[in-house]
């Protein structure tokens, strides 16, 4: 019975989360497993996300690799989110995501 939430698991519970490169923060605009128009093995969500300094210093909505699917458990457009991004040759991951509380 172990699925791909047993794999997760590690000794202390959860897998650690690699380190991201970049923190942003931003509304989720669409969550897509795969196979999407987007991608086709791996899931996306885009992200109208704001400024990251240094990287891209102005707000938009644009899609980014997830970097496992179990990042969107419990997640739903519109969320406020904070997200953590790694560099990886020819994409930037998100390999981290946080609720936060809604904006107003
Ligand atoms: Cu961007």
């Amino acid at each position: 019975m172990a699925g791909a939430a047993a794999q997760a698991q590690g000794a202390g519970g959860r897998a650690p989360a690699p380190r991201p490169d970049w923190r942003g923060t931003g509304v989720v605009m669409a969550i897509l497993p795969p196979p999407s128009s987007l991608h086709e093995s791996r899931p996306v969500i885009v992200i109208d996300h704001d400024p990251i300094a240094g990287l891209m210093n102005e707000k938009m909505s644009m899609p980014f690799i997830a970097a496992s699917l179990d990042l969107f458990a419990g997640l739903k457009v519109g969320d406020h989110i904070a997200f953590g991004l790694k560099d990886v040759p020819g994409a930037l991951l998100v390999v981290t995501v946080e609720r936060l509380p809604p904006r107003r």
